[in-house]
């Protein structure tokens, strides 16, 4: 990428992208433009059209996108798979239309099937069920990879895809109804510290695994990929460990000095058993993870209590 080249960052209030435009700023890219979402629907295409045409963007990283934990994903689908189609559709068509350089579009890991191969390689993608639990998410980021890869086909153009494992860190959503676990344990822990309850009650058996990478470390692998990699196939992020629900519970509960019980509500959903992804394609190309998992929940922790934790509970 041109280093004063125009750079759209779409959604750069969120996790992803706030840490994209972090990364971006680090090496030294300085043409960044960004909307707010009461600035710019991007489920609305006639608004996303003329955005790009007045502001002609180079460069796109497609972070935007509605996004959840396993209740969220599990009890709202309709909104999961229409939000994100109509995100991608509306900003991969209008970056091919103002003839956009290059765009990375992110997706997730759950776009592989439940019982995929450990850990999973890109070439896992459209080979069995997904796991129900976030197949409307699933199938949005599936179309949206299989647009890039189509639009290159097609037309030639230098549209990539990444999918980013577990994410976690600064600017994360910590509302317990539709967070991830990570920010969901560290609230729940710091809520039961303070308040001086005994118990706290966690989702599902405690049994699955998961692999979590701190978002400036994927954003990093973001800003690489754009630097580096060019080709049809998507490309995994991630760290290559995995650490069951149960081990991260008492992780995050020492980081956060709760000293009393865990409880678990098998009412809950457990999701998919085990999502390792297969990264060697993506350190092959020479990229490394910096931050550790202790590490990087303790630099959460100390983020969240650095905000006002009414504003973080919404
Ligand atoms: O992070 P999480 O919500 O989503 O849950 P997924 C991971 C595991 O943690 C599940 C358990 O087994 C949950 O049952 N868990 C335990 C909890 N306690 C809690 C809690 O208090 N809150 C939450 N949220 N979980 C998501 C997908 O799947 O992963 C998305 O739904 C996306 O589509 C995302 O792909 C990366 O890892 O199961």
């Amino acid at each position: 990428m041109d280093r004063s080249g125009k750079i759209y960052v779409a959604g750069h209030r969120g996790l992803v992208g706030s840490a994209i435009v972090r990364s971006l700023k680090r090496s030294g890219y300085t043409n960044i433009v960004c909307r707010t979402h009461s600035e710019l629907d991007l489920t609305d295409q006639s608004e996303v059209n003329k955005f790009f045409e007045e502001e002609r963007p180079e460069y796109v990283f497609l972070a935007a996108a509605h996004v959840g934990g396993i209740n969220a994903n599990n009890t709202y689908p309709a909104d999961f798979i229409y939000i994100n189609s109509a995100i991608q559709c509306n900003v991969i068509k209008a970056a091919h239309d103002n003839k956009v350089k290059k765009l990375l579009f992110l997706g997730s890991s759950c776009i592989y099937p439940r019982l995929a191969p450990q850990p999973i390689p890109e070439s896992a993608l459209l080979t069995g069920p997904l796991e129900s639990t976030n197949e409307a998410y699933a199938i949005a980021k599936i179309s949206g990879l299989m647009m890039c890869r189509f639009f290159m086909r097609q037309y030639g153009d230098d549209f990539i895809s990444c999918m980013p494992t577990n994410l976690y860190g600064p600017e994360d959503n910590f509302n317990l109804e539709t967070s991830h676990v990570l920010p969901a344990l560290i609230r729940k822990f710091d809520d039961a510290k303070k308040s001086g309850v005994d118990t706290v009650e966690l989702w599902g058996s405690g049994s699955p695994l998961r692999e979590f990478l701190y978002v400036d470390d994927m954003a990093d692998a973001c800003v690489f990929l754009m630097e580096n990699y060019s080709g049809e196939e998507h490309v995994n992020i991630g760290t290559g460990k995995e650490i069951t629900i149960k081990e991260l519970a008492e992780l995050v509960r020492e980081i956060v000095g709760f000293e009393g019980e865990i409880s678990w509500n098998s009412d809950m959903p457990d999701g998919t058993p085990r999502k390792l992804l297969d990264v060697s394609k993506l350190k092959g190309l020479g990229w490394q993870e910096k931050m550790g998992l202790r590490e990087g929940i303790k630099a959460t922790y100390d983020w969240y209590l650095s905000q006002a934790e009414e504003k973080l509970k919404k």
